[in-house]
C-alpha cells in the first residue's frame, strides 16, 4: 500500500480538507506534537483554514521522540483523524501541520524566531514545562531548566526556548508571538507566563520587563479524550484512506476548547471548529479539572489496581461506576455557577463519554504522572470541601488509591512502573518502611510541595485517607472499592 503523502493519494471514505494546504503559509509553532494536539488544536486549525483561510499552518516540534516527526514529515504533515463514538466512526484527513522538527533545539529556536510565526501553542504535559507549581516561576531543579541555566545560549527546554526566542525577536525588532498553553494546568496562561518571565529575569531583567508588557499568554481549557494510537488505529486509517498512515490518531467525538481571547498578533478563526472565546477561562478550567480529570484520576488508580484495563471497563463495574458518579456529584458542589452550563448534565455527559465502548483508553495511561496531576484535580478541591465542611469521601479515597498505586505492586504482587517524574523520590520514601497505612501516608505526605499541609494535617482528611488505605492494603482493592461504594 502506498504511503499517505498527498491528498490525491487518498482513495477511501475519509473526508478531505476543504482547502488547498499549499496555498497557506505557516503562523504557528506547536511544541509537543503528540496524539492530543493532532486530535484537538490541529483539527480546529484545519477547520479554521477551511472556513476563513489565513497563513496559519503549523510547524510542529517533537521535543523528544523522533518517530512521530519522521512519520509526519514523510507524509508532508498529513494524517488521519478517526473519531470513534457509540454511534459509529468518522474519519478525516488533516492538513494543517506543515512540517515537524524532531528533537532539534537549534532548528526549534530558528522556527520560533521566524517573522511569520505569530502564535506558539503547547501541549508538553504538566511535567514538561519546568514550572514551580507552588510559588510560580521556573522550577530551578527541573532537569530542563537547570540544563538551560547552564547553557543559556543553547536552550533545549520549553522555558529556555521561549525566553531565548523572545529575546532574539526583541533584539531584531520583531513583534513577539502569543503563547498559548493547552495543557491541563490551572490558570495555564498565567502559570506559563510566570515561568517565562521568571527565567528571563534571571538572564536579563530588561527582557523580563518587555515580556511582561508585550507578550500575551492567554489561558485555555482543552478537552478531548484521546487514547494512545494502537495498531488498530493504523489499520483503520489504512482502510479509510487507502494509504499507509503512520501518524494516524483516534479520539472521541466530543471536543471542547475554551480560550481567553487575547491575541495581539492575530489568530486563526478557531471558532469555525467550535472553539469558545471568553474573557475568563478559569471557571471552565476548574470545572473540567475537578470533574473530568479528578474522576479520571480516581477511576484510573482504583481501576488499574482492580484489573480494569480500560476506562470503559471501569464504567461496566457497578461499584466503580457508583464511585465515579459520587465523585462527580461532590465535585459539582464545589464549583462556581457557570452561565449556560448545568453541572448535573455535564456530569452525566462525562459518564457517557467514559462509557464510550469504541474508545480503548487505558487506566494505566491516566495513572501516569500522578504527582503532576493530583494537586489541581484532587487536593485543591478537597481543601475546598474541607473548608466548606462538605463530604470528603471520594477525594480521600482517590488519594488513598494513588498512595496504594505508588507502592508499585498490585494485589497479586505483580510489579509495574509507576511512571512519574518523581518516581525515584517516591520509591526511596517508601523503601524500608512498614507495609501499613500510617507509615505510607507519612512518607508520601512528606514529599515536598505535593499535598498541602492544610489538607494532610487536617484530622478529618487524615482519618479518611488512612481508613481507605488500610482497607486497600488488608482486603485488596476490589473489596475496598465495594466497601467504599456501599458507604
Ligand atoms: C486524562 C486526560 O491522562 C489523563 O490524565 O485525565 O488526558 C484527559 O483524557 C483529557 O484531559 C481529556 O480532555
Amino acid at each position: 500500500m502506498k504511503r499517505l503523502t498527498s491528498l490525491n493519494s487518498v482513495t477511501g471514505a475519509a473526508q478531505l480538507p476543504g482547502y488547498d494546504p499549499d496555498a497557506h503559509g505557516r503562523g504557528i509553532v506547536h511544541l509537543g506534537i503528540g496524539a492530543f494536539h493532532r486530535a484537538h488544536q490541529a483539527m480546529m486549525t484545519d477547520d479554521a483554514l477551511a472556513a476563513s483561510g489565513g497563513d496559519w499552518r503549523i510547524t510542529g516540534v517533537s521535543l523528544r521522540s523522533l518517530e512521530i516527526a519522521e512519520a509526519l514529515n514523510a507524509q508532508h504533515g498529513l494524517y488521519t483523524l478517526i473519531e470513534r463514538g457509540a454511534q459509529g466512526t468518522r474519519a478525516r484527513v488533516i492538513a494543517s501541520i506543515r512540517d515537524v522538527i524532531a528533537a532539534d533545539p537549534a532548528a526549534t529556536l530558528a522556527a520560533l524566531c521566524a517573522p511569520e510565526i505569530r502564535i506558539v501553542t503547547l501541549t508538553v504535559t504538566e511535567k514538561g514545562y519546568g514550572l514551580d507549581r507552588i510559588k510560580g516561576g521556573p522550577d530551578l531543579n527541573h532537569p530542563a531548566v537547570s540544563a538551560d541555566l547552564a547553557s543559556p545560549n543553547a536552550p533545549s527546554g520549553v522555558l529556555g526556548l521561549l525566553v531565548r526566542a523572545l529575546a532574539q525577536r526583541r533584539q531584531s525588532g520583531q513583534a513577539p508571538f502569543s503563547v498559548l498553553s493547552c495543557d491541563n494546568l490551572p490558570d495555564n496562561g498565567r502559570l506559563l507566563r510566570s515561568g517565562v518571565v521568571g527565567l528571563a529575569r534571571i538572564w536579563d531583567p530588561g527582557l523580563a520587563d518587555w515580556i511582561e508588557t508585550e507578550v500575551a499568554f492567554p489561558s485555555s481549557m482543552v478537552d478531548r479524550i484521546t487514547p494512545a494510537t494502537t495498531s488498530q488505529t493504523l489499520s483503520d486509517a489504512a482502510r479509510v484512506t487507502g494509504c499507509t498512515d503512520l501518524a494516524a490518531v483516534e479520539t472521541e467525538p466530543f471536543l471542547q476548547w475554551v480560550i481567553e481571547d487575547r491575541f495581539p498578533t492575530g489568530r486563526p478563526a478557531w471558532e469555525a471548529g467550535g472553539a469558545l472565546f471568553v474573557k475568563d477561562v478559569a471557571p471552565y478550567e476548574q470545572m473540567k479539572l475537578t470533574m473530568l480529570n479528578g474522576s479520571h484520576s480516581m477511576l484510573a488508580y482504583a481501576g488499574f489496581l482492580s484489573g480494569r484495563r480500560y476506562v470503559r471497563d471501569v464504567m461496566e463495574d457497578p461499584a466503580l461506576a457508583r464511585l465515579v458518579r459520587r465523585h462527580l456529584e461532590t465535585a459539582a458542589t464545589l464549583l462556581p455557577v457557570l452561565s449556560g452550563i448545568n453541572l448535573h448534565d455535564y456530569a452525566r455527559s462525562l459518564e457517557a463519554r467514559f462509557r464510550n465502548p469504541a474508545i480503548a483508553h487505558e487506566t494505566r495511561q491516566i495513572a501516569m504522572d500522578g504527582t503532576q496531576k493530583l494537586p489541581q484535580r484532587i487536593f485543591k478541591p478537597a481543601l475546598l470541601a474541607l473548608e466548606r465542611n462538605l463530604p470528603l469521601n471520594t477525594f480521600a479515597f482517590a488519594t488513598a488509591a494513588w498512595m496504594r498505586y505508588a507502592i508499585g505492586r498490585d494485589d497479586n504482587g505483580e510489579p509495574y512502573a509507576i511512571s512519574d517524574p518523581r518516581e525515584a523520590e517516591i520509591t526511596t520514601a517508601l523503601r524500608n518502611i512498614p507495609y501499613e497505612a500510617q507509615a505510607i501516608i507519612a512518607a508520601l505526605n512528606a514529599l515536598q510541595g505535593l499535598i498541602p499541609p492544610a489538607l494532610s494535617q487536617h484530622p478529618r482528611w487524615s482519618t479518611a485517607v488512612e481508613r481507605a488505605l488500610e482497607r486497600m492494603l488488608t482486603d485488596g482493592m476490589i473489596r475496598a472499592i465495594a466497601y467504599e461504594a456501599e458507604k
